[in-house]
């Protein structure tokens, strides 16, 4: 491997000593340093943006995605008190796991992500058109979220297939890493044609962005960006699209016809919006806030999605609670009498993005133990299936050099102090650097999302009714027909990425990589 020295590199050069400089003072000072970063996360989250104060240049769209996804916390906890009980909940646990594990702390350090765990968080919309997805594609986009991954949902009995929007580049992922998982009905699958076209028509006739939205939107196109002014317009704007609205858009007999299709028919269709469904906060240990949840009137599903608990996190782990039965007025009715279960809570842990090997190997046994359980994982089968997971993953290496030799997850690389001071290697190989302890790898976390799992999320929230079998298969072109745009593979991320720390390592220590 060959690196050219370019404007790019020398300036994340600087950085990266600008970095360890910092590294180095932290860990003479140990905890006393941990709890002002941690300060410092919180400080610089504002309460509410505002860039009209700054300049007339105009706003990165990270800090415009940074704001945005502020604002919809504070909405959502404004709605959903409940999820003001989990962030809490989270925090605290957070700063308990980092008090007692010093080596994650140092870790988290490390690799920068301790300052972007308060900030963290994804939600989850769902879509009725294919004109909705293409917008709100470019709305994102102002943000500098891009679609990534395709994800259908079909299979477990979910009629939407989705992507991810957020953002691709590590240095940006650091300013936010704001999510969301955006989901389209396939309208297509409701058999009975007559409620069909109802739903067709349903859905022509909303409109679910401000028309300031959508000036903004375009003025970003043409401008390239937004000033200062139009950004904090924007966040304004755009929130609007993902609120809670407590009156339906058709009577109560229509409702009730589309949820006996499906209760996510009936979710999609009979609102003026997308709502946001749930925003999800990131925790340390996973475990730790499914067992404290029931202590603070907050009850989980069944059993925590994703890979067994493990020393090295893989991939992601979730759990919610039970979406809430809402008061809602139909059409036809003068109070509100109906109700509506949408809104939820989630909580996860990140891990290791895996490699395809990886992958492979994680959905081979994830298979292997739902295939021995022989049901959909639930309250009654909970112990047995935990047991199973675990049993199975017993055959995934549970160590960063397990998984770095047989190349089941991407790392990131960073030069050590040791390597800074060793002044005078010439060339290497990043084996060599390692096994001198000139550089460091650090498992490069997961931004993504995971079918089963978002399958088991749903399903938690629609009861038994959705168990329905749709002989349909993945349409993966017509989603992106939709969309305007193939959706960005995440794994080439994930390399890319991997592959400018190298470069970086290669920079700072002076030396040909080979
Ligand atoms: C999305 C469910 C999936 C996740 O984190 O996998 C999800 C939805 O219910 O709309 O949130
Ligand atoms: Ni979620």
């Amino acid at each position: 491997m060959k690196f050219h020295t370019g404007r790019f590199l020398s300036s994340s050069r600087h950085l990266i000593h600008l970095q360890n400089e910092v590294l180095k003072n932290l860990r003479l000072q140990g905890d006393v340093a941990l709890n002002k970063i941690q300060q410092k996360a919180t400080i610089r989250a504002p309460a509410i943006r505002n860039f009209s104060m700054h300049s007339t240049a105009q706003v990165s769209p990270d800090e415009i995605r940074k704001g945005f996804s502020k604002a919809m916390s504070d909405m959502y906890r404004d709605e959903v008190p409940l999820y003001g009980a989990l962030m809490d909940l989270v925090a605290e646990t957070n700063a308990h796991v980092l008090d007692t594990q010093p080596l994650l702390a140092q870790q988290l350090q490390r690799t920068g992500e301790i300052q972007r765990l308060d900030m963290e968080r994804h939600g989850a919309i769902r879509l009725g058109t294919a004109t909705e997805l293409a917008t709100i594609r470019r709305l994102f986009a102002v943000m500098g979220m891009q679609p990534v991954g395709y994800y259908d949902l079909t299979p477990a009995g979910v009629p939407v297939h989705s992507t991810a929007f957020r953002a691709v580049h590590e240095q940006a992922l650091q300013t936010s890493p704001f999510r969301v998982f955006t989901s389209l009905l396939r309208l297509e699958l409701i058999e009975n044609p007559d409620l069909r076209a109802f739903a067709e028509t349903a859905l022509a006739k909303r409109s679910i962005f401000t028309s300031g939205a959508l000036a903004l939107i375009e003025k970003a196109e043409n401008q390239g960006g937004l000033n200062a002014q139009d950004a904090d317009e924007f966040i304004r704007q755009a929130l609007e699209t993902f609120r809670w609205h407590h009156t339906a858009t058709v009577t109560g007999a229509q409702y009730q016809q589309l949820s006996d299709q499906h209760r996510l028919i009936a979710d999609v269709v009979a609102f003026k919006g997308p709502h946001i469904n749930h925003l999800t906060p990131r925790t340390l240990d996973i475990d730790q806030v499914q067992a404290a949840m029931p202590g603070k009137g907050i009850t989980p599903k069944a059993v925590i999605e994703g890979p067994p608990r493990r020393k090295v996190p893989i991939l992601l782990r979730q759990t919610s609670f039970k979406a809430l039965d809402e008061p809602i007025t139909f059409t036809d009715q003068h109070n509100t009498r109906g109700s509506h279960s949408a809104r939820f809570g989630e909580i996860e842990q990140r891990g290791a993005a895996l490699t395809p090997k990886g992958r492979a190997l994680y959905d081979r046994l994830l298979n292997a133990a739902r295939d021995e359980l022989g049901d959909f994982p639930n309250e009654g089968n909970a112990a047995r299936y935990n047991e199973l997971m675990t049993q199975h993953f017993g055959e995934f290496p549970d160590s960063v050099d397990g998984m770095r030799e047989q190349e089941l997850a991407y790392f990131r690389y960073f030069p050590t102090e040791k390597g800074l001071t060793a002044g005078s290697l010439t060339s290497a190989s990043l084996e060599d650097l390692l096994r001198e302890g000139h550089v460091k790898a650090e498992p490069l976390v997961y931004e993504d999302f995971l079918p089963v799992s978002a399958a088991g999320i749903f399903q938690s929230n629609l009861g038994d009714a959705a168990q329905t079998h749709y002989g349909e298969h993945s349409n993966r072109q017509a989603f992106e027909q939709a969309l305007g745009r193939a959706t960005i593979d995440e794994l080439g991320l994930y390399a890319q990425t991997q592959r400018r720390s190298i470069e970086e390592c290669a920079q700072v220590l002076d030396l040909k990589l080979f």
